[in-house]
C-alpha cells in the first residue's frame, strides 16, 4: 500500500541512573565512592533509503521509542548506552511538526540524516561527587528523559517529470512502454490509485526519474474522483507533461480537458502552471483523432513545440517527446 503522509509520536530513550556504592574489601577500610553513572538513552534518527518507496510501514505505529539507557553499577561501572534508533524513510521525506506545522527538515538525498529526538543524558554515580572536602558523598543523579516529539512525515516524490491527466487518457501505457515500471493499465477510470515511478534512461547514462499519478477529473479539488493531494507528488518536478486523450471519445472534448487539468493545477498550487511543460496528444491511432488533433493545435497559445501527438499504445512519436523531455531535464 502507498502511504504518503503519517504522524506519529517518536519518544528518544531514558538516560540511565547514576547509583551510589561503596568500595569494600578486606584491608581497605573506607574505600570510598565507587558509584559508576548511567548510559546515554539511545536517539532516533531519520534516514533516507532508497529501497523505501512509501510511509507504509509507519502507518500502524504510532509511538516509536528508542532503547533507554542502563543504570551504573559499583565498581565504577557505567551502564550501557541505549541503542539508536535508525527510521527509514523514501527521499522526499517533509519532517513536521505535528503541532505547529513547521517543515523541520527536508530529507531530499540519498542517505541523508537527521538527528531528531536526542536521548537523555545518563545520571551521575557518587563517584562523581568525591572531592577533597567531601570523601563520602551519598548522592546520585538520575537519567534525564529523552527527547520526545510528535511528528508528521510527508512524502513529497522527487521525480523530474509528473504526469498529468484524466482517467483513462493513457499515462500509465506511455509510462510502461518509455520506462520498465511495472504498471497497471486498464480500460476504465482510475486504474491507477497510487504515484508509480519509473526511469526513462537517456543516452550517455543518464535517466530521468518520472511519476505517474492518479488521473485528475474537474472538481478535483473538491474531492471529485481520488482528489489532488497526490499533486503534491509533482510539486518538485522539474516539468510535467500533460497527457490528453486526443481521440474525443465518448463525445469528450481535448481541449476542453487540458483547460480543466491547469485549474486543477492552479487550483492545488498556482507555482505548478510556471513549471515548463509538454503535451502529450495521445491516442493519435484513433479513429477521429485527427480532427481533435487539427483544433487543439489551433487553439494552443504555447508554441507548437510543445505538442506531440502520439499513441502510447503503438509507441508511435515517442521518441521526440524522450528527446524534448531529456533536453529539458538533464542539465
Ligand atoms: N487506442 C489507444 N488506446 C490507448 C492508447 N494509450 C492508452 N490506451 C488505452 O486507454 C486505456 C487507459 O489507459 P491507461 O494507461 O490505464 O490510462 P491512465 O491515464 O493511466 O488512466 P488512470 O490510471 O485511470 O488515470 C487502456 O485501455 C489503454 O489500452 C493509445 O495510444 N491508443
Ligand atoms: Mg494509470
Amino acid at each position: 500500500m502507498f502511504v504518503d503522509s503519517v504522524t506519529i509520536t517518536l519518544r528518544a530513550g531514558k538516560g540511565g541512573n547514576g547509583v551510589v556504592a561503596w568500595r569494600r574489601e578486606k584491608y581497605i577500610p573506607k574505600g570510598g565512592p565507587v558509584g559508576g553513572n548511567g548510559g546515554k538513552g539511545g536517539s532516533i534518527i531519520l534516514r533516507t533509503d532508497n529501497h523505501v518507496v512509501s510511509l507504509e510501514g509507519y502507518r500502524n505505529r504510532r509511538l516509536i521509542h528508542a532503547g533507554d539507557g542502563l543504570p551504573g553499577a559499583g565498581n565504577l561501572q557505567k551502564g550501557r548506552n541505549g541503542e539508536d534508533l535508525i527510521l527509514k524513510v523514501p527521499c522526499g521525506t517533509l519532517v513536521k511538526d505535528a503541532h505547529t506545522g513547521d517543515v523541520l527538515f527536508d530529507l531530499i538525498e540519498e542517505n541523508q540524516e537527521f538527528a531528531i529526538c536526542k536521548g537523555g543524558k545518563g545520571g551521575k554515580g557518587n563517584a562523581c561527587f568525591k572531592s577533597p572536602t567531601h570523601q563520602a558523598p551519598n548522592i546520585c543523579t538520575p537519567g534525564q528523559d529523552g527527547e520526545c516529539k510528535e511528528i508528521e512525515l510527508e512524502l513529497k516524490l522527487i521525480a523530474d517529470v509528473g504526469l498529468i491527466g484524466m482517467p483513462n487518457a493513457g499515462k500509465s501505457t506511455l509510462m510502461s512502454k518509455i520506462t520498465y515500471a511495472p504498471v497497471k493499465i486498464g480500460a476504465y477510470p482510475f486504474t491507477t490509485l497510487y504515484p508509480n515511478l519509473g526511469y526513462v534512461h537517456c543516452p550517455e547514462n543518464t535517466r530521468i526519474l518520472i511519476a505517474d499519478i492518479p488521473g485528475i477529473i474537474e472538481n478535483a479539488h473538491l474531492n471529485k474522483g481520488l482528489g489532488i493531494a497526490f499533486l503534491r507528488h509533482i510539486e518538485r518536478s522539474s516539468m510535467l507533461i500533460f497527457v490528453i486523450d486526443i481521440s474525443g471519445f465518448e463525445g469528450r472534448d481535448p481541449w476542453e480537458d487540458f483547460q480543466v487539468l491547469r485549474h486543477e493545477l492552479e487550483a492545488f498550487n498556482p507555482e505548478l502552471l510556471n513549471k515548463p511543460f509538454l503535451v502529450a496528444l495521445n491516442k493519435i491511432d484513433q479513429e477521429g483523432a485527427g480532427e481533435h488533433l487539427a483544433q487543439f493545435i489551433e487553439k494552443f497559445p504555447f508554441g507548437k513545440e510543445l505538442l506531440f501527438p502520439i499513441s502510447a499504445m503503438n509507441a508511435e512519436g515517442l521518441e521526440p517527446l524522450k528527446g524534448a523531455m531529456e533536453h529539458e531535464t538533464v542539465a
